[in-house]
């Protein structure tokens, strides 16, 4: 079987935003472990498909930028980052537009929705403009087309990478956002499927979810685990209903895959898998920064169209 139809060969939910999984979720209990290892792997069009399909949890380039240059971006970003319009738990900041800002996180937002959560999103993508763009011309390089172009050289030929986008043309997500996360998260994982559900977005019908985080700044401590275990309907009995979070009991006796990042490392997991981010150690004052974006597999709609690789934050 060729590479290309290891992933367009599964069935796959094409009808919008309450998808039953389509992978290997029949069962009630977990599944069992599908990861060959819990170290990183090298970036091959081969572990990028891995990844994907949940088979390995991380694959890391370290060293993707030179530490030059991440001294450029983290004294270009630090003076611009502000707290997350809404995230419930630890406060997260970032420079750049989360969709999560304008998500249900906690039960009590899924009954206060307002209905125009995705025009302040589209708008809010529309006034921050060409972050990318301006950013390369202050430090010399744009570093979110850096990670695109590593990423197009490793999915099959035949998909388009692009970033995610409604039907209408001005409806653009937003990706390649700077996090600052120095308190930790909760367990979580980030699936669009089900972080979705209040309202149909075009990356609701995602298959296949997985996110980049490329390491600006040095740190003690904030290390990333991600755990061996996918988000399920099943999962939902372990959720927090005051936040976005999942209580510890989801993941005990799982496999973990830890990861403690480095100045100009590259990282990706698998965002169905349930994951976490630790504090930075007590007395670290430096931010934890941190480049990342989503992406996902969208399937053809009609005969002709091609499977899309998808970005956004
Ligand atoms: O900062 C990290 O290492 C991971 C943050 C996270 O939760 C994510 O990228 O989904
Ligand atoms: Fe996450």
């Amino acid at each position: 079987m060729s590479l290309t139809c290891s992933i367009s060969d599964h069935k796959i939910e094409a009808n919008g935003h309450a998808p039953k999984a389509s992978l290997d979720l029949g069962s009630k209990s977990q599944p069992a472990s599908k990861w060959k290892t819990t170290a990183p792997v090298k970036a091959t069009p081969e572990s990028f498909l891995d990844l994907l399909e949940g088979r390995t949890p991380l694959i890391h380039e370290p060293g993707f930028l030179s530490e030059e240059l991440c001294a450029k971006l983290e004294a270009a970003l630090e003076p611009e980052f502000t707290p997350y319009l809404h995230a419930i738990g630890p406060q997260l900041d970032k420079v750049g537009v989360a969709q999560f800002e304008f998500q249900a996180q906690s039960e009590d937002d899924v009954k206060n929705r307002s209905g125009d959560e995705k025009q302040q999103y589209f708008q809010a993508v529309r006034e921050l403009g060409d972050l990318h763009g301006k950013l390369g011309e202050k430090v010399g390089v744009n570093v979110f087309a850096m990670v695109m172009s590593l990423i197009r050289s490793l999915v099959p030929a035949d998909w388009e990478v692009c970033l995610a986008r409604e039907d209408s043309e001005d409806e653009q997500y937003f990706a390649g956002i700077v996090r600052g996360i120095n308190n930790g998260t909760p367990i979580h994982c980030d699936w669009a499927p089900y972080d979705t559900r209040t309202e149909p977005w075009a990356i609701s019908r995602v298959t296949h979810q997985a996110v980049f985080n490329l390491c600006l700044a040095p740190m003690e401590g904030g290390g990333t685990l991600v755990h061996d275990v996918q988000w399920t309907p099943d999962a939902l009995a372990y959720r927090d209903p005051d936040g976005y979070g999942y209580f510890e009991g989801l993941v005990e006796g799982r496999k973990k895959a830890p990861l403690q990042p480095q100045p100009g490392d590259l990282y990706f997991f698998n965002s169905r898998n349930m994951h976490q981010v630790l504090p930075v150690a007590p007395g670290w004052e430096r931010r934890r920064m941190a480049m990342a974006s989503f992406f996902g597999v969208l399937p053809p709609l009609k005969e002709g169209e091609k499977t899309k690789l998808v970005f956004w934050s």
